[in-house]
């Protein structure tokens, strides 16, 4: 046995299990349920006229079938505006069944209960919904010029409107610094739709105990803390009788962040009042219609720069397609506004969105949440101006770069959190010095005019981005050590693949000198652990793992206090190493953690025979002293909570070199290089898992993702067969390099991974297809369609 600790690249333990099959996902769970099924709108915008079921009702197994009115008052009550922001003047959510109208192709308009799935899936055929079918708004520039409204009380269909500027040290706004600038340019930008798409979909299961009046349910969550007390409150059941369990989650990115989805208050609400189990499993095409998707901006971007490339002046007005609905607030752009500047140092700088309501699936995070959208539009800048002034684009990019002696840098911007934007350490030259190296670019000339010579077609791209992760307002950890030497944490927060299980031991086994074997890790189960907030926004790493270490802090000292007595020697000289507390320098005095356990948990009182016999049983003082001291609580177990005043700020730089086909267009990744940096790391293997996946993604953003809706609001590719996502073949081998800055902002040191690695990927593609093709690419992704098309029309 070996104590494994943090920093080290040790194997993710979870990985045997889920690569085996022996994962427990939530279609696993409950095989006698009965199964839920949904009849859901085939409008985009339609008012409902009349809901006939009864051809469903002679179908063998069916057992219920509910429409909005039949559903209790708070359980029918519209699903909730869950972060509300003083812009966001006009937030509307939708209710868990169509009331009345209907607004994307999808929504929920009746829930069908029976045997099996097959069963339900046939009445739901059976039931007629008689549609008055209205125009829909399809597309974000028709939706904010035209006259046809989603909501008939949002004018504009403008749900929020929000500038945020920040002026020049000489006090200048920034059309004035872009007005008096010695270059200027315009021009706009377009990311179209995506989605988190994990491979397991959304899904719910739950179970009524009628004898002690509790419920337990399980859900594909990113957030089982929430879901917990927003199924308390709608059921109207105590929160103690309501237990929420995240089983193995086969993959969030975003998506299952949002609470509650209409089915994680209806499945429950039925199981009870059925008095049987109930479980919904989400199918493909309903996750294309009726999740949520994230990515489809337009920006309009205005720059002013001098002749070295420095940024004087920029000014970004920005489209937001928000769907039919705002159930995550206006956090999306916001992350876009705000995290637009990436590593630079801007003259001055405006910004400002109008977040928009089509008649489409609703917008909420995914993976990168706003922020590849922002490197688009920072790095298509830079790029922009190397191309006006005929710079090389790195040059341009180091003139703009934040010192590494600025830090604490304030942006001048307010976050996602409402905290000022504070990047709190980096060291980006650093990063750009690593990044160009291992890609090799100042060498590239010379591989281009190789390939160039043998009638091949390179180019090579480099995208630069900051990351707020960690983001509060809390997270928790309990960690007790039982008298059997084993080590138990748990955390609220969820996990979907992330390898909490692993780095949360690392932590546990580093901060307690406790073997890794000898540590188990539980994530998103209410039973175990009741206070979270959820995994999302690249925090588990922060905000538990700094939680977790300070509950083992707690756990090391009173477990040295108890040993110290035991051992008759002085807190401050002992240790604890393998498990066993030493007194440091006289290796014979140990004791293991496991007899502090049993001894912090006193089950009788101790016959002192040796006191007793001198004092003829007259009290002693050590008699006098009740078995558990003052203040102290029996068992070696600690709870504590990590707060940050406000994020962390990862950051890193990708650089590619792509082929493109001068005959078919065909783009093909050669090379992909990533600098990363998120201060202190815990697993340095499961860090590159992350960014690899997330280049992944990336890579799929770029080049394959996007929601082709028609004017009808119908989604035309709402299936994997017409869905393009990379597969392996398509994804490069990813060359990591790491630059550790700790963050000063917590315990620990460190700053968030999860996200980084899809961020500024389709503007590394962008930038090396543009350097091959000598073709303005503004609008991704790209295909070789697209890209056939742009040669065409150059
Ligand atoms: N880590 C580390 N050292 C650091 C930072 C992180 O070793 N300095 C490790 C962490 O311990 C953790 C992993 O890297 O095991 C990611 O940590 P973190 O950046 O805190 O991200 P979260 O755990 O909060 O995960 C959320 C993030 C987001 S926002 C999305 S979306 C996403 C992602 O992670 N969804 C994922 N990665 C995913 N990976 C999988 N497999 N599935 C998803 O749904």
């Amino acid at each position: 046995m070996t104590t494994r600790m943090f920093g080290e690249p040790v194997l993710r333990r979870e990985d045997p299990r889920l690569l085996t099959g022996q994962g427990r996902y939530l279609d696993d769970l409950g095989p006698r349920a009965l199964a839920a099924a949904f009849v859901r709108s085939p409008h985009a915008s339609a008012r409902i006229r009349d809901i006939d079921v009864s051809g469903a009702l002679d179908v063998e197994g069916l057992v219920a079938v509910y429409t909005w009115e039949d559903l209790p008052e708070q359980v029918g009550a519209p699903l909730p505006l869950l972060i509300p922001h003083p812009a966001l003047t006009h937030g509307r959510t939708a209710y868990p069944l169509a009331r009345d109208l209907v607004r994307h192709v999808g929504e929920p308009v009746v829930m069908v209960v029976a045997r099996d799935r097959y069963l339900a899936e046939d009445a739901c055929a059976l039931i007629r919904v008689d549609y008055e079918v209205l125009k829909p708004v399809v597309g974000v520039e028709e939706a904010a010029h035209g006259g046809l409204l989603v909501h008939a009380d949002v004018p504009g269909n403008a749900g929020a409107h929000l500038v945020q500027e920040v002026p020049s040290a000489a006090g200048l706004g920034a059309g004035e610094a872009i007005g008096r600038a010695p270059h200027e340019l315009s021009f706009r930008l377009d990311i179209e739709r995506s989605a988190s798409m994990p491979l397991e979909g959304r899904g719910v299961y739950a179970r009524w105990d009628a004898d002690d009046r509790s419920l337990r349910v399980y859900s594909s969550t990113q957030t089982s803390t929430s879901v917990r007390m927003a199924i308390a409150a709608r059921l109207g059941l105590p929160l103690p009788s309501v237990e929420v369990i995240a089983p193995d989650v086969g993959g969030g990115f975003g998506v299952k962040i949002v609470h509650p989805w209409p089915e994680e208050v209806l499945v429950p609400w039925a199981a009870i009042l059925l008095g049987q189990e109930v479980k919904w499993t989400e199918d493909r095409r309903e996750h294309f219609i009726s999740a949520a998707h994230e990515r489809g901006q337009v920006h309009f971007v205005r720059v002013g720069f001098d002749d070295e490339g420095r940024v004087l002046g920029l000014d970004v007005t920005i489209l937001h397609d928000h769907g039919a609905y705002t159930p995550y607030g206006i956090i999306v752009p916001i992350i876009t506004a705000t995290q637009l500047l990436g590593p630079y140092r801007i003259g001055a700088y405006r910004v400002e969105f109008t977040s928009i309501y089509t008649n489409t699936v609703q917008v909420t995070p995914y993976r990168g949440a706003g922020r590849p959208q922002a490197v688009f539009c920072m790095e298509r800048t830079m790029d922009h101006i190397a191309a006006h002034l005929g710079l090389d684009r790195t040059a341009v990019r180091a003139a703009n770069l934040i010192q590494p002696d600025e830090f604490p840098y304030d942006q001048g911007l307010i976050f996602q959190d409402g905290r000022p934007l504070i990047y709190d350490s980096g060291d980006y030259p650093e990063s750009l010095r690593m990044i160009k190296e291992l890609i090799g670019w100042d060498g590239f000339p010379a591989v281009r005019a190789a390939a160039e010579a043998q009638g091949r077609r390179l180019g090579i791209g480099i995208g630069c981005y900051v990351e707020g992760t960690g983001v509060g307002p809390y997270e928790g950890g309990h960690v007790q050590v039982t008298s059997d030497g084993r080590v138990h944490v748990s955390t609220g927060l969820t996990s979907q693949g992330q390898g909490h299980e692993t780095a949360f031991a690392q932590i546990a086994a580093a901060e307690l000198g406790v073997p890794l074997e000898r540590i188990s890790v539980v994530t998103g189960d209410t039973r175990r652990f009741g206070y979270a907030v959820g995994t999302f926004a690249s925090r588990a790493a922060v905000m538990s793992g700094n939680a977790i270490a300070l509950a083992c802090r707690k756990v090391r000292a009173k477990a040295l206090r108890i040993a110290a007595d035991a051992l008759e020697a002085d807190p401050g000289d002992l240790e604890i190493s393998e498990g066993v507390v030493r007194v440091a320098g006289s290796p014979g005095a140990s004791i293991p953690l496991a007899t502090v356990a049993t001894l912090a948990n006193p089950l009788r009182y101790a016959f002192d025979e040796q006191a007793a016999r001198a004092t003829q049983f007259a009290a002693t003082p050590a008699m006098d002293r009740p078995p558990v001291a003052e203040g102290e609580e029996p068992g070696l177990e600690g709870r504590d909570y990590y707060s940050p005043i406000r994020s962390t700020f990862a950051s890193g730089m990708h650089a590619a070199i792509v082929e493109t086909d001068p005959e078919t267009a065909e783009i093909k990744i050669l090379r992909y290089a990533v600098v990363h940096d998120c201060g202190k790391l815990i697993n340095p293997m499961i860090v590159e898992g992350q960014i690899h996946g997330g280049v992944a993604q990336g890579v799929g953003g770029a080049l394959y993702e996007r929601m082709v809706y028609d004017s009808h609001g119908q989604l035309l590719n709402a299936s994997f067969m017409d869905f393009l996502m990379p597969y392996a073949t398509e994804i490069p081998h990813v060359e990591t390099a790491h630059l550790e800055t700790p963050s000063p902002l917590n315990p620990l040191g460190i700053k968030g991974a999860g996200e980084a690695g899809v961020i500024p990927v389709s503007a590394v593609i962008a930038s090396a297809i543009e350097d091959a093709e000598g073709i303005v690419i503004d609008r991704m992704p790209i295909s070789p369609s697209d890209l056939f098309h742009l040669r065409a029309t150059r």
